[in-house]
């Protein structure tokens, strides 16, 4: 049986600056998929810069188990450099976890810059997951 995931949540991006102020923004997203039993679904992609130097990328897959349940898995990367394109990859998380069927769950995770070791250069990834009836 097909089940539905929706997903409401957003990304919060802090470019730590060594003079002033550091740079910050906050992108709300939201995603709901229509899922069939055992198929990998990519669910998410979110890529958001701020500051002209730190950009973050989330990468969420969903699968549907047999029992109704949803498997979320996927990275959460933060890239810091002389611009908002670089490839330097100064911090990375992964997650994996299950959305009982009928059930909500919050997710809340941080990558700050471990590379460098600056924890104000950070993405932070809130979101809700849901998993209904369709
Ligand atoms: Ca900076
Ligand atoms: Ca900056
Ligand atoms: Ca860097």
């Amino acid at each position: 049986m097909a089940r539905k995931i929706v997903v409401t949540g957003n990304m919060k991006l802090s470019d730590y600056e060594v003079f002033g102020a550091n740079e910050r923004r906050t992108i709300p997203f939201e995603q709901e998929a229509t899922l069939d039993d055992n198929q990998l679904q990519q669910l998410l992609e979110v890529i958001e810069a701020v500051g002209g130097e730190v950009r973050g990328e989330l990468d969420m897959d969903a699968r549907l188990l047999g029992n109704g349940d949803v498997r979320l898995k996927g990275s959460i990367r933060l890239y810091e450099g002389t611009s908002e394109t670089s490839e330097d990859l100064d911090g990375e998380r992964y997650f994996s976890f299950i959305v009982k069927k009928g059930m909500t769950v919050s997710f809340d995770r941080k990558v700050v810059n471990t590379d460098e070791g600056d924890p104000e250069d950070y993405v932070r990834v809130s979101m809700t997951c849901k998993n209904l009836h369709v």
